[in-house]
């Protein structure tokens, strides 16, 4: 069982304004063992659907009530999380990350992909699990992520989204010279989000992070630029962390976003790497989520 955390003015007011939170105490560590047995079961897909080592999808089907679901759907949490978003949630799907030591995650990234089926702008929001402690310290293998208040990925979201939805409908020639100030401005960069050397630098510098027990979980809004802190040498062989993530209940389905998104991937292929928006099949392109029958019941 999750624990129901109340927060202050204050507090609520710093996760508007900075766009993560630290929910310390959030789970049960015997609800975290009963976690990571389950992330070694065979439903989650291959390694890597969106080139980022460790990162594996929970082969989302709806209606299925597997541990993930319901720790998901546990209503301790989901009572946390209506205070912090001030609205109702719709649970969407889950990952997996596992770090190594040779694996070393995901560099510098707001969550586009994960969300690539909602609006630019519709609120989403991840919580990350850790299932093994997190000592900055010593081995660290945790996340780094910058406030809002010094940077929000926000507007390179919106630019993101603008960028797929347009380049593919103008000319060859259009697209040639798109692509040629892109590459003036980013270097060989090929995919969002392409990062200049100080942007880079501006990212390490406001970088920040912390200890996490196994319990602990931060949530963090889809705009918020975070990567993966390496896991050192040492003790711990590898870093398991689940990812749950949330949409606004008035998030609207962008399917032209999602297509260019995941171009390249087939209605069946998305569906068995768990892409939730491939699910929704029987709604319009900008229909509010929650009118589909197969989306779960915002809460
Ligand atoms: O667990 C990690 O190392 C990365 C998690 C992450 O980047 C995400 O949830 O978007």
């Amino acid at each position: 069982m999750a624990r129901h955390l109340t927060f202050g003015s204050e507090q609520l007011a710093a996760f508007k304004r900075q766009g993560y939170i630290k929910l310390q105490g959030m789970f049960d560590p015997a609800e975290i063992q009963e976690l990571r047995r389950w992330c070694s079961e065979p439903i989650w897909t291959q390694e890597g659907p969106g080139g980022l080592p460790g990162f594996a999808n929970t082969r989302y089907a709806p209606d299925q009530r597997t541990v993930f679901e319901q720790l998901a759907e546990d209503e301790e949490l989901r009572a946390t999380l209506r205070q912090l978003s001030e609205e109702r949630l719709i649970y969407t799907t889950g990952n997996r990350f596992t770090v190594t030591e040779s694996s070393g995650g995901s560099p510098w990234h707001f969550d586009r992909q994960s969300f690539c089926h909602i609006q630019p702008l519709d609120p989403g929001y991840s919580l990350w699990v850790p299932l093994d402690p997190i000592r900055v310290h010593a081995q660290h293998g945790g996340l780094v992520w910058v406030s809002d208040d010094n940077w929000s990925g926000r507007e390179r979201l919106q630019q993101w989204a603008g960028h797929l939805r347009r380049v593919g409908t103008v000319s060859a020639r259009e697209q040639a010279a798109l692509l040629a100030a892109l590459r003036e401005q980013y270097g060989e960069q090929r995919s969002f989000p392409m990062l200049g050397a100080y942007d880079h630098a501006f990212l390490e510098l406001f970088g920040q992070s912390d200890d996490f027990e196994v319990g602990d979980a931060l949530l963090f809004t889809k705009f918020l630029w975070h990567r993966t802190a390496p896991l050192q040498p040492g003790p711990l062989r590898q870093r398991l962390a689940c990812v749950l993530r949330y949409v606004s209940e008035q998030a609207t389905l962008a399917r032209d976003l999602m297509d260019a998104a995941l171009a390249g991937m087939d209605d069946k292929t998305r569906r068995e790497a768990g892409h939730f928006g491939s699910f929704l099949t029987d709604i319009p392109n900008g229909a509010l989520l929650r009118a589909s029958a197969h989306c779960p019941q915002p809460r």
